[in-house]
């Protein structure tokens, strides 16, 4: 399939798995999970058509793995704005994790800590490369440290979803540094 089409298609499903379900009249169960045959009519009706084909190959190819596809559903694996229970079990993260971010957000970072601001959950990245990749896409990125280790020893929850993606609640500033 050609790039850019798949791309087109990831973007797609990311809009109405994550953020607008109800833009193309899609019903999400609590766990986020969209029933196929369901996603590919709304779509088709909505003037975007796309196989089931062509939707195997974009959650397989996916460069972040953003897709979760099993059997009849499929759901995004993180990154949701709308409310979702992805019923993850809690996990023990390691010593640190790393948040990508810009210049302009660090004092506020700083000063009241990392907060989910449209997702349901903060976003942390396993390694600092990964981190730096996350802030890159809004400027000169900016990675910061989260003392994740600390963090679970003093009772905050970590998830980690399919794709490597570690989740929190918030960071508060004293577990961050620069
Ligand atoms: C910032 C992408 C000011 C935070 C990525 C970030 C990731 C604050 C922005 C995933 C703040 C939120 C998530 C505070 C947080 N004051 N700014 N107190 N607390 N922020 O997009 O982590 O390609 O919701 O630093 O790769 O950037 O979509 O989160 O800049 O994995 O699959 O507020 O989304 O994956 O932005 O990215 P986002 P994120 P996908």
């Amino acid at each position: 399939m050609d790039e850019r089409r798949a791309v087109r298609i990831s973007k797609y499903l990311a809009r109405h798995l994550r953020h607008r379900p109800e833009r193309i009249g899609l019903t999400l169960d609590p766990g986020g999970w969209a029933d196929v045959a369901e996603l590919l009519a709304a779509a088709a009706r909505h003037g975007f058509p796309f196989t089931r084909a062509e939707l195997e190959h974009v959650v397989a190819a996916n460069d972040k793995q953003r897709y979760v596809l099993d059997g009849n559903r499929i759901r995004a694996a993180q990154g949701h704005s709308i409310q979702v229970d992805l019923d993850l079990p809690s996990a023990s993260p390691p010593e640190l994790l790393y948040h990508g971010t810009v210049n302009r957000s660090v004092e506020s970072i700083l000063r009241d800590g990392l907060l989910p601001m449209g997702r349901h959950a903060v976003h942390l990245s396993p390694d600092r490369e990964t981190a730096r990749r996350v802030g890159a896409r809004r400027g000169e990125p900016v990675v910061l440290v989260v003392q994740a280790g600390r963090m679970a020893a003093d009772g905050h929850e970590f998830r980690v979803s399919s794709n490597g993606v570690w989740l929190v609640d918030l960071v508060p500033p004293g577990y961050l540094r620069e």
